[in-house]
């Protein structure tokens, strides 16, 4: 399969100094901080983001996480309904291609191949950036939970999150990565039974209140 594309199956979790205590306790491993710029794009209308679509240039690459459909969203676990599972697309022709279907109705008809310089491919497509912040990211692993990444982010509009995510390649055990993510909030301590706000929410709060209203009312997030 491509490794271009890959399903981050993850959950949020407030982040505390309670947490990075309970991390040394239970022997995880800081395998790095590192900071992070992030930029954010979509048209002026936000037909991306109103599709669930979140296209962004991280350390110069492009990025784009969709809604991804894996057969275990019917009958769901509340462990389950704690996490969000999301496509990742780093190949920027498959990028250019799913942003080309989504927002065909509004964009004129344009040759999107991967040889145009990506400048000329956002102006293209009438994209522009609706977000821009950095996050300082610690990241641990735990010897015993194979593939399962926790990273602590604080984001330099002031909001602090804990995440748990596992990457799972395309086709890959979803439900085995949702095990590990609970077995993990379990040694974490995580008691929490409500869904935690991402970066982007609390961003679009403050940035642009309307948008994300009408996210909230399509249940977007
Ligand atoms: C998928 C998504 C967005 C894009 C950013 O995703 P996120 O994982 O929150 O950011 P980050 O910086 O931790 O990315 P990573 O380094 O892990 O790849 S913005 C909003 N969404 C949707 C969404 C949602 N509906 N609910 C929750 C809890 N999170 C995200």
């Amino acid at each position: 399969m491509y490794d271009w594309m890959s399903v981050e199956v993850e959950r949020k979790f407030v982040c505390s100094a309670d947490n990075l205590k309970t991390l040394e306790e239970i022997g995880a491993v800081c395998v790095g901080q590192h900071q992070i710029h992030d930029q954010y794009f979509d048209t002026p209308m936000f037909d991306l983001t109103l599709r669930d679509m979140w296209l962004r240039k991280r350390k110069g690459c492009w990025e784009l996480k969709c809604p991804t459909v894996d057969g275990t969203e019917g009958e769901q676990s509340k462990a389950a309904l704690l996490c969000t599972r999301y496509k990742e697309i780093t190949n920027l022709a498959e990028i250019q291609l799913r942003v080309r279907e989504a927002i065909k109705d509004v964009c004129e008809d344009s040759e999107m191949s991967s040889s145009h310089v990506e400048e000329s491919w956002l102006s293209k497509v009438n994209l522009v950036c609706f977000a821009e912040f950095t996050t300082v990211r610690r990241s641990f692993t735990l010897e015993e939970e194979e593939a399962v990444q926790i990273d602590l982010d604080q984001a330099d509009f002031g909001y602090h999150v804990g995440e748990i995510e596992v990457l799972v390649p395309e086709g890959g055990d979803v439900q085995s990565a949702l095990e590990k993510i609970e077995r993990t909030a379990q040694k974490l301590g995580l008691t929490g039974d409500q869904r935690v706000e991402g970066k982007m929410n609390v961003y679009l709060k403050r940035n642009h209140p309307e948008h994300y209203a009408k996210l909230l009312s399509k249940r977007v997030l």
